[in-house]
C-alpha cells in the first residue's frame, strides 16, 4: 500500500471542479487518508516548489499557487503515486492523454489544475510538509472489493 500527495490547485478550485477531480480519484479505489482546504502562503509555496527555484516559470508558479485557496489531501492505494500521475496526465495538457484530468479540463501547463507527487522521496516530504502526522487511519468496508 502506498500514499501520496495531491493538490486540487487554485483554478480547479475556482472553476468548480473539486468534486469533478476528487470523484475520479475516490472512485478508482484510492482511499483518502488526508484533506484540507488551504490558501497557501509564500513560504509553503516555496517549500512545496523547491526544486523549481530559478527556473524561468517559478515566479508565475508562485503567484499562481497562492493566488486562490486548494484542496491538499492525501490518497492511498496499490502503486498510488504512478497511478495518480497517470490519472491526472502529462505536465503540458496539450500532451496530456485524453481521460486525464489534465487533457479533459486544461489547456495550458500553467494551468493545470492538479498537482500529485512524483515518487516515493517527494511523496514522503509532501505529505510531512503538508500533514505532518496529521493522516486518518480508518477502516473502509468495500476494501476486500478493490484490493486483492
Ligand atoms: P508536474 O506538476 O507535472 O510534476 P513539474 O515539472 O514538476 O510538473 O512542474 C511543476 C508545475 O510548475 C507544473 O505542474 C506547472 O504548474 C508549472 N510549470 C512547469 N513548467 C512550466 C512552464 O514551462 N510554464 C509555466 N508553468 C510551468
Ligand atoms: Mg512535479
Amino acid at each position: 500500500m502506498e500514499r501520496t500527495f495531491i493538490i486540487l490547485k487554485p483554478d480547479a478550485v475556482q472553476r468548480g471542479l473539486i468534486g469533478e477531480i476528487l470523484a475520479r480519484f475516490e472512485r478508482r479505489g484510492l482511499k483518502f487518508a488526508a484533506m484540507k482546504m488551504v490558501h497557501v502562503d509564500e513560504e509553503l509555496a516555496r517549500a512545496h516548489y523547491a526544486v523549481h527555484e530559478g527556473r524561468p516559470f517559478f515566479d508565475g508558479l508562485i503567484t499562481y499557487i497562492t493566488s486562490s485557496p486548494v484542496v491538499a489531501l492525501v490518497v492511498e492505494g496499490t502503486d498510488a503515486i504512478a497511478v495518480v500521475r497517470k490519472t491526472v496526465g502529462a505536465t503540458k495538457p496539450a500532451e496530456a492523454e485524453p481521460g486525464t484530468i489534465r487533457a479533459d479540463f486544461g489547456l495550458e501547463i500553467g494551468r493545470n489544475l492538479v498537482h500529485a507527487s512524483d515518487g516515493p522521496d517527494t511523496a514522503a516530504g509532501e505529505i510531512a510538509l503538508w500533514f505532518g502526522e496529521d493522516l486518518i487511519a480508518w477502516d473502509r468496508n468495500v476494501d476486500a472489493w478493490i484490493f486483492e
